[in-house]
């Protein structure tokens, strides 16, 4: 019997979107729930050397990166597909995860997310006030681009879920805990209504960010 197993701290965007995507996939796994810090122990940095999360590993093939991770998945159990086969609508996937992981993540989810829930709720550090108002710039920017791509379409890749609507869902979900996250989804036309129909899918229900960051937020 093959296994799967993922390793990474729950509350994180990026171990939920490989979650995600093994639900809509229908695929058993075991999660390997990590302590914060621990992904930076001598034994986390064996699967994954930038000691960050998730880690996964299929059959003794470990693998991190959550875009790769969602690709393979989508090789090995195609049914139902998480990329479109239009190569236009495949190409917008492609864009979207690429704007997630160089502009949005980085440059406004982490430092807006990190300065207003996570350090100071939860590791009692006080948040930086200027990091937050220079990061909204680019998140006031990343949600009027994400919304003019998604437009009028059902989803990001066309009429299907695809690894860029899990991704994106899966970051606005924890975005949404902080005001400012908040003003930025009321923003939009059409990612506000999109992220209603992601968050109620039964994939996005089953793995719900613990209770203590929402408390948090
Ligand atoms: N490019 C990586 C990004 C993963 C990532 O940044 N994960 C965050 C959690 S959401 C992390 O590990 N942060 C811990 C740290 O930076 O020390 C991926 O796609 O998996």
């Amino acid at each position: 019997m093959s296994s799967i197993n993922v390793y990474g701290i729950p509350g994180s965007p990026f171990l939920r979107s490989v979650e995600i995507g093994l639900k809509e996939k229908g695929v058993d796994y075991q999660l390997h729930v990590m302590a914060p810090g621990e992904h930076k122990e001598p034994e986390h940095l064996a699967r994954h050397p930038f000691g960050r999360i998730p880690a996964f590993e299929h059959d003794g093939f470990a693998i991190y990166e959550t875009q790769a991770i969602l690709r393979y998945l989508d090789d090995v159990f195609p049914n139902p597909p998480l990329t479109p086969g239009n190569p236009k609508q495949r190409t917008r996937v492609n864009q979207v995860i690429g704007i997630i992981e160089w502009y949005f993540f980085p440059k406004a989810v982490a430092p807006i997310a990190f300065n207003r829930i996570i350090g100071p709720r939860l590791l009692g550090v006080p948040g930086d006030e200027q990091a937050i108002a220079e990061a909204m710039p680019m998140g006031r920017t990343c949600f009027e681009v994400l919304d003019g791509i998604l437009g009028d379409q059902a989803y990001v890749g066309g009429e299907w879920v695809s690894i860029a609507d899990i991704m994106l869902a899966a970051q606005l979900d924890l975005f949404r805990e902080c005001q400012e996250g908040r003003e930025l989804i009321d923003s939009t036309k059409s990612l506000k209504p999109w992220l209603e129909r992601m968050l109620a899918r039964p994939s996005f229900v089953a793995t719900q960010p613990p209770a203590m960051l929402r408390e948090a937020a």
